[in-house]
């Protein structure tokens, strides 16, 4: 089975309703290909930021981009959780997270510098920010999260696009990553011992953090005086 047969196959199962099934899979494509889009255009403002203060810094505050657009079967999932039917259109309307980007920064201070850049363009639109590194989940997970709106300009006109942005340090990812894979919302294989021990990892990996932190500043201040 091709790849759009397997998405169409896949449509049908989830997206099923009254209707022509093809003119709102033709829909569903079309809105995909607008997420896409929109991730392109975010992930290449993080690109840009990224050469333009290596240049300027010689140290670049971005490790690495990851992103992805959520596969219709986590679309639908999505919806039926939030007890909303799967329609195409209520994809754009109730979900944040379709388009989604990971931008991994080298220091704390990094992702705080570049969510400020980002927000300021003035294409863009923040729709939301939950700070998980100033208040960490209960859990020790801890990143900066935004939901910000772009302009994607089609053929026929301009379409304002959601696009999901995590962003997190090289430490940070590791615990995300770890605890992702072993754990999250894969319910009744926990404990309160085991739920102690990440969290206690995290608050060794913040702390490790906030430590790398501190060497870069004390080099940068050295790299001063000598000047
Ligand atoms: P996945 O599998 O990574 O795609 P929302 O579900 O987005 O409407 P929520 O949960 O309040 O509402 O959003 P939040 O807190 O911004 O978290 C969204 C994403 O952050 C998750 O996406 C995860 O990627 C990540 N995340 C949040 N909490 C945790 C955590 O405890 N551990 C890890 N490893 N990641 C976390 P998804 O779509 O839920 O999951």
């Amino acid at each position: 089975m091709s790849d759009t047969q397997e998405r169409e196959k896949l449509f049908r199962d989830f997206f099923g309703g009254s209707g022509d099934v093809m003119e709102r899979f033709d829909a569903f494509q079309a809105l995909m290909v607008q997420y896409d889009c929109a991730v392109r255009e975010v992930r290449t403002k993080f690109e840009v930021l990224n050469e333009e203060l290596t240049y300027r810094t010689s140290r670049n505050p971005i490790e690495s981009i990851s992103s992805r657009i959520k596969t219709p079967i986590s679309i639908a999932g999505k919806l039926r959780r939030l007890g909303i039917e799967p329609t195409v259109d209520a994809i754009a309307d109730n979900l944040n997270d379709v388009a989604g980007i990971r931008v991994i920064c080298s220091f704390i201070d990094d992702i705080y510098s570049v969510a400020e850049m980002l927000a300021k363009q003035d294409d863009i639109t923040v729709v939301q920010v939950k700070d998980y590194i100033r208040k960490p989940k209960l859990n020790g997970y801890r990143s900066y999260h935004m939901i910000v709106e772009v302009p994607v300009f089609f053929s026929e006109g301009k379409r304002l696009t959601r696009v999901e942005i995590q962003l997190r340090t090289v430490a940070m990812d590791f615990w995300a990553s770890l605890e992702h894979q072993m754990k999250y919302k894969q319910d009744g294989a926990d404990t309160p011992e085991i739920a102690a021990e990440l969290k206690s990892c995290a608050e060794t990996i913040a702390a490790t953090d906030a430590r790398m932190l501190g060497i870069r500043k004390r080099i940068e201040a050295l790299r001063e005086q000598k000047k």
